[in-house]
């Protein structure tokens, strides 16, 4: 899964694509490089990020989820969103995945998805953004994350949306320390175990550079590290901003696995 951040301030990559044509460019270069999907976000949710409104939120991204489909027919894009209104409109303009940091917590959501037969990302979060780093400790990370995880699918599933279109990410950085990231990643196979789709985004985050000392821009050895966890489960995204390099990590990797 390729990013494409149509924001002024994402960690790793704001205000890189500052209008919709650059982003729109990006997106279809990520195509070209081997991504699988495109995922397109117009709210930046990197540690103190302030919420933007969904009119907002719908400029920045439905001009370039309109053209990407249009450019790249056969690529699924997805909507990095929390607002049902922002999915809504986004599906309609041509994405068919809506990539929820807020797990289905907009009440309309989960109608939305199943009106217009999309898949959903779940992902696990802490509090906002704008305050998710201020407690990150757990009694045990692993299974409070997946049981949250676990009870927001039946939700879903409730809601009528099929467990085929149904994926769960754990939230890497969102309300995390080093240590609840790194055993996260570790369990992404008892997390595939639930039986639906994962997801995981480590790309670039700040604790690859709190391990190496590296700056955002410098972390894409200590982000192809972390693509390990997820390589060989059955069903999983990984969404990353380097995809060229992850394609080729993943596809050596998987090759050298196999050989095995
Ligand atoms: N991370 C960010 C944004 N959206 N979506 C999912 N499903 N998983 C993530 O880990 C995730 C996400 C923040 O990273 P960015 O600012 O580089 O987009």
């Amino acid at each position: 899964m390729g990013i494409v951040n149509a924001t002024p301030d994402s960690f790793a990559d704001g205000g890189r694509f500052p209008t919709s044509a650059a982003a729109v460019e990006h997106g279809v270069a990520l195509v070209a490089a081997g991504a699988d999907v495109i995922d397109v976000g117009g709210e930046s949710t990197r540690p103190g990020a302030e919420p933007v409104d969904a009119a907002t939120e719908s400029q920045r991204v439905l001009p370039v989820i309109a053209e990407l489909a249009r450019r790249c027919p056969h690529c699924p894009i997805s909507v990095d969103t929390t607002k049902a209104a922002v999915a809504g409109a986004a599906l309609d303009a041509g994405a068919c995945i809506v990539n929820d940091v807020g797990a289905g917590g907009d009440p309309d959501m989960f109608e939305v998805v199943r009106g217009h037969q999309a898949a959903i990302v779940l992902m696990h979060m802490r509090g906002e953004p704008r305050t998710m780093q201020r407690d990150t400790g757990y009694t045990d990370v692993v299974a409070e994350v997946h049981a949250f995880l676990a009870g927001r699918a039946e939700a879903a599933l409730g809601a009528g949306i099929p467990q085929a279109r149904i994926m769960l990410d754990p939230g890497i950085g969102f309300g995390k320390d080093i240590s609840g990231n790194l055993r996260l990643l570790n369990s992404l196979p008892d997390l595939a175990a639930l039986g639906f789709g994962v997801v995981v985004g480590a790309s670039r985050k700040n604790f690859i550079g709190a391990l190496s000392a590296a700056t955002v821009d410098e972390r894409l050895p200590g982000s192809l590290a972390t693509i390990t966890a997820a390589a060989g489960l059955e069903r999983a995204l990984v969404r990353v901003h380097d995809v060229a390099a992850s394609v080729q990590f993943l596809t050596v990797l998987v090759a050298i696995r196999a050989a095995a």
